[in-house]
């Protein structure tokens, strides 16, 4: 029953020193205030909650830095899927089990304990389904827990390759399904995380593009308890085709035909108008955010300053993977704020820290988004917990909320030094436990999948 001791710690009530912690069954059974370590302890400086990743696509880590040469017209959101999709077709189970390994370490090590994994490369190359079909899902599963990081896995529905049903595209043939295989699949899943306290599961119908209003709603009744995530509103074109079919914007027509509520995480929900912008917010959904790949994609800047006034929940997901970073992700989600509004510390209250405001925000939209306990230092809570590094440059003589600003928008990931996930210490001084194994295995399946 490991007891760690903080000089400093960030609590649900805010700042507190000399915390210890006591972890048990991979959750903080007790805390106390104000007391010196005693023998035993094992002794920090920052203690923090872990952020909760609300948006994955494993498979696409093995992208990055691929898909950045510019092509003979306008490069764009659709001609950036082409190359991924071309990418997608050519990984095997192995491949993608060794690239999501890697993924996880890295995020586990950048301050994430945990990821909701919208998982829909479910095929093998030809189209056909594995002979068993929840063979990439386990493998998703299996790189969790190699890496150690908590899990929401939410298999995708994807069936037509846009509005009013129309037919998949043969670049899309490995994530496509009807709704009884996908149920089957859904099943599979429940077993595999079937008494994993640090596994969860969820169901995500892709995008209004990809599935038909029927599908939706039989999608959305085979989730049962658990979350709904579903990708809305990224690009203006998937805004204006939504309007062709049906005459509505894509989160209008989803507030309107859907039950949307606080099991929902409507990720992107770039576009939105103010009526949009309200309604989403009183709905209780997360939105799911995802600036680093939303400013990799060209995809647009979301509405925060209206969100959040209206009391807009939301979360951060790495989305695309090409670069992972918890505290970089909200730092570009302030930037692309303050470039928006030509103006500084926008998402943040009067007086308030703009770390502290965004880490508030995203530690309960990323426990509400993947129905995990986390996201608090708090008794009773998943114990999902990060240590800053005081021995960091940029936190020298930092206190307080200081440290959150100086972590997000100048230290990055350099700062995390320790991570536990569901209790369990998995990056320590800055290092995950299997980093070497799990990149060696990275680097060669990298080397191959380049290969000519
Ligand atoms: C995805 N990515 O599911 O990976 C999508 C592209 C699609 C983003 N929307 C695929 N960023 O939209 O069909
Ligand atoms: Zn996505």
């Amino acid at each position: 029953m490991p007891i760690l001791h903080a000089a400093s710690a960030l609590l649900p009530a805010g700042w507190r020193s000399e915390v210890r912690l006591t972890l048990e069954n991979g959750a903080i059974a007790a805390i106390e205030m104000g007391v010196p370590p005693r023998d035993g302890d094992e002794r920090h400086a920052i203690l923090i909650p872990a952020i909760a990743n609300v948006h994955s696509h494993a498979f696409q880590r093995a992208m990055a830095g691929l898909a950045e040469i510019r092509g003979e017209g306008t490069d764009t959101f659709w001609t950036w899927r082409e190359t991924m999709y071309r990418f997608a077709l050519t990984m095997t189970p192995d491949d993608v089990e060794a690239v999501a390994s890697q993924l996880y370490v890295e995020m586990l090590e950048a301050g994430f304990a945990a990821v909701a994994e919208f998982h829909y490369l479910h095929h093998a190359p030809d189209g056909s389904p594995y002979a068993s079909p929840a063979e990439m899902a386990d493998r998703i599963v299996a790189a969790t827990r190699a890496a150690g990081i908590g899990l929401t896995l939410l298999p995708v529905f994807y069936a037509h390759s846009t509005f009013g049903g129309a037919a998949p595209k043969p670049e899309q043939k490995r994530f496509i399904t009807d709704v009884g295989a996908f149920q089957r699949l859904v099943e599979d899943c429940r077993r595999t995380v079937k008494g994993r306290p640090n596994e969860a599961i969820g169901v995500a119908p892709h995008s209004l593009r990809a599935v038909t209003p029927g599908e939706l709603s039989e999608v959305v009744a085979i989730a049962g308890d658990g979350p709904i995530h579903i990708h809305v509103a990224e690009q203006v074109k998937e805004v204006e085709d939504c309007v062709a079919w049906s005459g509505a914007r894509p989160v209008r027509w989803l507030l309107d035909h859907a039950a949307v509520d606080d099991r929902w995480c409507l990720v992107h929900a770039t576009h939105m108008d103010e009526g949009e912008t309200r309604d989403a917010a009183n709905s209780r959904a997360v939105a799911g955010l995802c600036p680093i790949t939303e400013a990799n994609l060209g995809d647009g800047v979301f509405n925060a300053e209206q969100y959040l006034r209206q009391g807009g929940r939301f979360g951060i997901g790495s989305d695309s993977n090409v670069s992972i970073g918890a505290g970089a992700e909200l730092r570009q989600l302030e930037y692309a704020q303050r470039l928006k509004a030509r103006a500084r510390n926008v998402l943040a209250s009067r007086g308030g820290s703009s770390g502290r405001t965004m880490l508030d925000a995203v530690s309960s939209g990323g426990s509400q988004a993947l129905m995990r306990r986390s996201g608090r230092l708090a008794t009773g809570a998943v114990a999902d917990i990060v240590a800053l590094s005081s021995d960091h440059p940029t936190l020298a003589g930092k206190a307080g909320d200081q440290i959150l600003d100086a972590w997000i928008f100048s230290a990055g990931n350099g700062a995390v030094s320790c991570v536990w996930s569901g209790g369990q210490k998995v990056v320590v001084d800055g290092r995950h436990v299997s980093r070497d194994p799990i990149g060696s295995k990275f680097r060669t399946t990298m080397r191959r999948l380049s290969e000519p």
